[in-house]
Order: C-alpha cells, then structure tokens, then sequence
C-alpha cells in the first residue's frame, strides 16, 4: 500500500514539473510570438527623445522647435528640415502633420519615419541598395521603375538631397500629444475633451444656421467624439498650428489621419467643388498612384450640398491660407500591428512625401480662394451677420 503511495505521489511530481516546463515554454514562445508579431508604435516620451538625438546629430538639417503646450503641459514639436534650417529662406514650404486625433497612431508613426528617411538619406552617399550594379534605379514611387519584379528597392539618396536643399519642410508629428498618451481620438481639455479636427475656425457659424446639416448634436454634445469646443481656436493644439501657419509660408500640406485608405481634399462641409479642383485632383492622382488609396473626387464626395464637417484643418488651411491641403486615411485599420503592414505604408508614404515637396515649387495660390457657389453667396451674408452679433471675428 505504501509503495502504491509512493509511486502515485512520485508521478503526481513528475507530471507537476512536466507540465510546469511545459507551462514555461508555452509562456516563452506565446511572448517571443507577440514580440515578433506587434509592431510597437512611439509613444510621445519616446518621440520626443528620438527627435531631440536626431536634432543633436543632424543639426546641419533639422531644428526640432516646440510651438505650444498641451492643456496637461505636454510640447507640441515641430521639426523643420532644409539646409540652412535656422533661416527662413525662400523655399516652397511643406507642411505634414499627424495625430489631430491621438488613437490614430499611424498617422505620427509615418512622420517620425519619414523625418528618420531624410536626415539618413541626406547624409548617405549614392548607394546601389539592391546590388544590382545600378543606382537608384527604382526610386520610391510605387512602381517597379527598372522591371525586376522589385518594388522601389533602390531609392535614391540624391533625391533626398535635392529635395531637401530646395524645400523648407515642416513637420508636427504630434499635434495632440496628450491625445496620443491617453490613447483617445479627442485632446484632454475638460471635461472630455475636444476633437482637435473640427476646432478650426472655417465657416464656424454655419452649424449655429443650420446645426442638422453639419452633425447636430454629435458636434455640441460636450461627451460626443466629435464635440467641436466653445468656440474656433479654442483649444492650444488648433492655435499652435493657427499661429506657426500664419508665419510662415506653406504652399501644400497633407495631415495624416487613419483609417480608410482613401485620400480627400476640400472642401469638408460640401460637396461644391472648390475653384482648385483640378489642381487637387492632379495632386491627388499622382499620391494615389504611389500609395493606391482611393482618391475621392468632388463627384463621389459622401458629402451632402450643403452639409458635412466643418472645422478640419483642410478647409481652414485652404479657405483661410489658400495652402493645397489633403487628408490622407492611412490604412485599413486604426492601427495595425502586423510589422509587414506598417512597414509597407510606412515606406509608401515616404515616397508619398517626397512627392508633395518636389510638387510643392508649382503650387502657388494666391490668397484664400473666393467662394463660387450661388447658393453660398447668401449664406455668406447670414455667416457674416451672424459673426458680427456674437463678435466672432
Ligand atoms: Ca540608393
Ligand atoms: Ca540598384
Ligand atoms: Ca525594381
Ligand atoms: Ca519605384
Ligand atoms: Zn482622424
């Protein structure tokens, strides 16, 4: 009977550790699986360091500026890159931002990784990346450019060079920092916060006309994810981006939202077309070419006439500073976290803005664009009556 005792206490304790180092194993290659599998996106903390290395080391291209704080105290950084980038010089001017909305973590990621392409490129002498004997044959345009079944596998550092000897490129990474850490599309202004993207002071007063047309009370409900503020430039981020805007000149600019893989341009309260159109739809074009998102065009717009947003900061950057601006959806998901995907629309989006500031020197629009529509003309005269009653100039 005590040998049986034995014997089963003895096979209880071999099976105990057998399980346990099975148990073990399981727990390493479950972690090991995870850090292999998810890609790990910055954190404001970490960008912010990353970007003050960067400065240290490229100093010759890069001034990291911050140009506001956040209601809970964070800096709103703003990295220029061009030669000579202490000086104002008379340089076409780019202006990409991310992370109006802070769960929508592509939308930095893109920008830190482009900063990290130009100061490495800038500095790398013309390299065949492929070692095909050939240099920079396939630059990143999304096309195969020398037909060896690669896609952009060799891009070209001088390219990076000429562009940035030329441009003056802005870039806010971050415009909700606190957004980002707490993880939530709006800012962290009491009580809950304001949705930065309709903070923007365009035509502000036509949801007080007509508030049905323009989201009703998902944009005054103070809890709503869409809540647009007290009032326009209410909020630090809006007028940190308002007041770096408005000294200097910017002739293009893309802000990076995700998701949806589609490409849009104003305006965003109406499906009117602006008297730019064509030139939008070029511009448009040629992005979707190199990244394949959708570019929705004035005819297939969702947007009723009147009615949809108002307050992004396309339409304030176009209808108020007459900048070519665009709203890129980066990808499928809010925030994919296979590193396959992300580094596929990280590096498509290189090529992407590279393209807007080779593009930038023919963009010249002279002054905000005059409103076309009829219909609007009346509007207009209510927008500016009603202005002038609650002083909102
Ligand atoms: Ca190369
Ligand atoms: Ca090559
Ligand atoms: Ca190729
Ligand atoms: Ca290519
Ligand atoms: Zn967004």
């Amino acid at each position: 009977m005590k040998n049986m005792f034995d014997k089963i206490i003895l096979l209880l304790a071999v099976f105990m550790l057998l399980s346990n180092v099975f148990s073990v194993s399981a727990d390493i290659s479950k972690k090991e699986i995870k850090m292999l599998d998810k890609y790990e996106y910055y954190t404001y903390p970490r960008m912010k360091e990353y970007l003050i290395d960067l400065q240290a080391n490229y100093s010759d291209i890069m001034y990291l500026e911050s140009i506001g704080k956040t209601y809970q105290g964070r800096d709103i950084w703003l990295v220029k890159i061009s030669d000579n980038p202490l000086n104002n010089e008379k340089e076409p001017g780019v202006l990409l931002m991310g992370a109006h909305h802070g769960n929508e973590k592509p939308s930095f990621e893109v920008l830190i990784y482009f900063i990290k392409h130009l100061t490495e490129f800038y500095n790398k002498p013309n390299t065949d990346d492929d070692n095909d004997g050939k240099i920079n044959e396939d630059i990143i345009d999304g096309i195969d450019n020398d037909n060896d079944g690669l896609v952009d596998e060799d891009p070209s550092e001088e390219r990076v060079r000429n562009i940035v000897d030329s441009t003056q490129i802005f870039i806010i990474p971050m415009v909700n920092p606190d957004g980002v850490e707490a993880d939530t599309r709006k800012n962290c202004a009491p009580p809950d916060g304001v949705n930065l993207n309709r903070n923007y002071d365009y035509k502000w007063e036509l949801y007080d006309l007509y508030p049905s047309l323009y989201g009703g009370k998902w944009v005054s409900d103070p809890y709503s994810g869409n809540y647009r503020g007290e009032y326009p430039f209410s909020e630090n981020e809006t007028r940190a981006v308002r007041d770096f805007v408005e000294q200097n000149k910017i002739n293009i600019s893309l802000s990076y939202h995700s998701y949806g893989e589609v490409i849009l341009y104003p305006w965003m309260h109406t499906s009117a077309k602006t008297p730019h159109e064509d030139l939008f739809i070029s511009v448009g074009e040629n992005i979707s070419k190199i990244d394949g998102y959708y570019l929705y065009t004035g005819k297939d717009y969702p947007i009723p006439v009147p009615g949809g947003t108002l307050g992004t900061s396309e339409n304030w950057l176009y209808g108020t500073q007459g900048i070519l601006a665009f709203t890129m959806e980066l990808c499928r998901r809010r925030a994919p976290t296979d590193p396959n995907v992300v580094h596929k629309y990280l590096w498509s989006h290189v090529g992407v803005n590279l393209y807007v500031c080779e593009r930038a020197p023919t963009i010249q629009i002279d002054g905000p664009p005059r409103s076309r529509i009829v219909q609007g003309s009346f509007l207009h005269v209510l927008s500016l009556l009603h202005r002038m009653v609650h002083q909102r100039f």
